[in-house]
């Protein structure tokens, strides 16, 4: 039997751990760690040892752990020789020389890519995106043997050391019948954490936002890939930009032109478009809109579509000028020698130094919950004003209203839910026999009154089956 305290599953993507380039100009930027050196587990977020005891003490608590694997490219063309790499193994850029892999100039894309500058410059030809350098990083030749056999084997240390799956970056960059040959090679998940024959959950990064040549589709078979307008859209929706309005939502999903349920992993900004980098532009709503952003993770976790995924950040100096973030390169809060600072938690459970954890808000976590509650439930019970004034339930065993506009909602709902007293879990959430925010009484008919102000400090309500007294 599963104990109390696993039934909410969790699930934790971790930045690359692999060896990585190391900066100073700008001084060790976040991205340095998509510039892979080898396949050693050291990073600026510490050794192989310390990621090992990582994996064990999260799979230990029922938190598993999802690796976000660089396997398209190593460092820049550019790059340079010598040791300024995570773990001090040599290297030389011009050579294309990792020894530490080991590959050489003959494990990378030289020929096969057509284009004059060796880089992708054209997105309308599917070969040349997959066979030139992403900006300008060093293309690794996936179809040969060699090549898939040692990312087959970086992977696998990852999967022999307990973790549960991958996020694989750049994945429109591969060819789908190279990842297929590489994901064939991949070993069982571990036994001492997972039940036998269980194989990885892979979600694939492919940005298709329409009107290029590789499509989403193409990965399908693969595993799960990235749906990129979900959190385009949603931001423009919570924004009220192009006339859009909450109510409209109630065909979310497929019904807005998305990819099938079956295939999507959604997120309502990542580390990339937090900060104007990869896909979704400027609609984005991120933590630095604190308010919007619970309201739409709200709606990402409350509603059926896709599986979901939380960002969880640190703050730097944004400083936008003509829409364009200077410091969109900060990386984590550091030591002086570029190592990744500790999270530090506050007496009240929330970070410190820097660190956002987004997961860690109460609204954010009880909604985790929310949709562990009412997994494998329908959506049911749609209400809307026409306006920016929503409802759905999920089956009878949760039910959430939003107010995005600028005045009050104030209405007698069917729910769906059983009759009781509800703890709402975005003003507070149960403790003990009592709520610690809003009641919310559920009739013997389902109906329920619902009274949310503009001006609330999150303007939404949440109740579940767990939530009642
Ligand atoms: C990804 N998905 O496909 C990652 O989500 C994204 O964060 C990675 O780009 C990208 N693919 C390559 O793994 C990040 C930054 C880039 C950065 C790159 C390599 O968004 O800005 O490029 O990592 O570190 C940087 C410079 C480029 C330069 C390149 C090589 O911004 O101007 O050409 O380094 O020097
Ligand atoms: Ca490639």
């Amino acid at each position: 039997m599963m104990h109390k305290k696993f039934a909410h599953r969790l699930l934790l993507q971790i930045s690359p751990p692999n060896e990585h380039i190391v900066l100073n100009d700008p001084w060790r930027p976040w991205w340095q760690r998509y510039q892979p050196i080898s396949y050693k587990l050291c990073s600026r977020s510490g050794s192989e040892n310390e990621l090992r005891d990582m994996i064990s003490r999260c799979n230990k608590v029922g938190v598993n752990i999802y690796v976000d694997v660089v396997i398209n490219h190593m460092c820049r063309a550019g790059g340079g020789e010598g040791t300024h790499s995570s773990c001090g193994s040599w290297f030389n850029a011009s050579k294309k020389d990792f020894p530490s892999v080991p590959y050489s100039h003959l494990d990378f894309n030289n020929y096969k890519c057509r284009t004059a500058s060796g880089n992708i410059e054209n997105y309308g030809d599917k070969y040349q995106v997959r066979d030139c350098r992403l900006v300008s990083l060093l293309d690794l030749a996936l179809e040969k043997d060699y090549v898939r056999s040692k990312v087959a084997d970086y992977m696998n240390s990852l999967i022999d050391m307990g973790v549960a799956g991958f996020r694989v970056d750049a994945t429109k960059h591969m060819w789908p019948g190279d990842l297929e040959a590489v994901y064939s090679r991949l070993h069982n998940l571990n036994t001492s954490w997972f039940p036998g024959g269980s194989r990885s959950f892979i979600f694939q990064e492919v940005i298709d936002l329409g009107g290029e040549a590789i499509s989403s589709s193409e990965y399908f078979h693969l595993g799960r890939v990235t749906e990129f307008k979900y959190g385009a859209k949603l931001g423009t929706v919570f924004r009220k930009w192009d006339n859009e309005k909450l109510c409209y939502t109630k065909n979310w999903g497929e019904g807005w032109g998305f990819m099938p349920n079956g295939n999507a992993l959604v997120f309502v900004d990542n580390h990339d478009n937090q900060r104007g980098h990869g896909a979704g532009g400027a609609s984005i709503v991120t933590f630095w809109d604190s308010r919007l952003h619970k309201m739409a993770v709200g709606y990402m976790l409350a509603h059926p579509y896709g599986v979901t995924r939380v960002m969880s950040s640190y703050r730097w100096n944004r400083n936008i000028v003509n829409g364009k973030d200077q410091n969109d390169w900060m990386g984590p809060p550091s030591h002086g020698n570029g190592s990744t600072k500790p999270v530090t938690i506050n007496p009240d459970q929330t970070c410190g130094d820097g660190w956002v954890c987004e997961h860690r808000w109460r609204q954010i976590k009880n909604m985790v919950i929310f949709r562990n509650v009412v997994n494998g439930q329908p959506q049911s019970n749609w209400w809307d004003n026409q306006s920016n004034q929503v409802a759905f339930g999920r089956g009878n065993r949760g039910f959430i209203v939003f107010n995005n506009d600028d005045w009050d909602l104030d209405v007698t709902l069917s729910t769906g839910m059983p009759g009781g007293t509800y703890c709402d879990i975005i003003s507070g959430q149960k403790e003990g026999n009592r709520c610690t925010g809003k009641q919310i009484q559920v009739g013997g008919d389902g109906r329920a009154h619902f009274r949310i102000s503009n001006r609330d400090e999150d303007p939404f309500v949440a109740i579940h089956a767990e939530s009642k007294l």
